[in-house]
């Protein structure tokens, strides 16, 4: 598991960080997202995604999960977000890198971890999905880029949030 150190001194608590990939396919006016049937984030909606292996880049692992979770390739990737999320009682932060397509391979299948679904943009069930997902959806899908922190306690509530558009990832 890739860790770094992102905070340590002798009166703050040492934070390392893990990281994960996330992937949204995204079509004129529709967007691609799978039900999550186990695990972290179960019961939600999401773009797919998970966490980056040893020995391979953000965007080989990026690649990997979508494919492993829908069954689709793609050609492109574009880059647009980095999202860290804090959790109040763990030293760990999920170093989340967001990924666009535009254009896909293959068909959406069900897998043991996603059941996909297209949804307009206009119908994008956010209240079924991580609640600081209705503050960058937005931004991703107008094509902006942007960095990101929020802070949960639990998996409900935002504490602190931090969300900036950026020219360049
Ligand atoms: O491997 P696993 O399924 O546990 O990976 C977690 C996935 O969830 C990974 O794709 C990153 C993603 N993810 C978070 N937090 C959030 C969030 O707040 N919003 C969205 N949309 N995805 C998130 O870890």
């Amino acid at each position: 598991m890739p860790r770094e150190r992102v905070h340590c001194n002798s009166l703050r608590p040492m934070f390392t960080s893990k990281l994960l990939t996330l992937v949204l396919v995204v079509q004129p006016g529709r967007v691609l997202l799978g039900m999550k049937k186990r695990g972290f984030g179960i019961g939600r909606w999401n773009g797919f995604g998970g966490k980056v292996q040893p020995g391979e880049t953000i965007e080989e692992a990026a690649r990997r999960e979508l494919q492993e979770e829908s069954a689709l390739t793609v050609d492109t990737l574009d880059k647009i977000g980095n999202i860290k999320f804090e959790f109040v009682g763990e030293t760990e932060l999920m170093d989340v890198h967001i990924f666009r397509a535009d254009s896909f391979n293959g068909e959406p299948t069900e897998s043991d971890e996603m059941r996909p679904q297209w949804f307009d943009w206009e119908s994008i069930p956010y209240d079924q999905m991580w609640p600081d997902d209705r503050m960058w959806f937005p931004l991703m899908l107008q094509k902006k880029k942007f960095l990101g922190y929020f802070k949960f306690q639990g998996h409900g509530v935002i504490l602190n949030q931090q969300l900036e558009e950026v020219d360049e990832i």
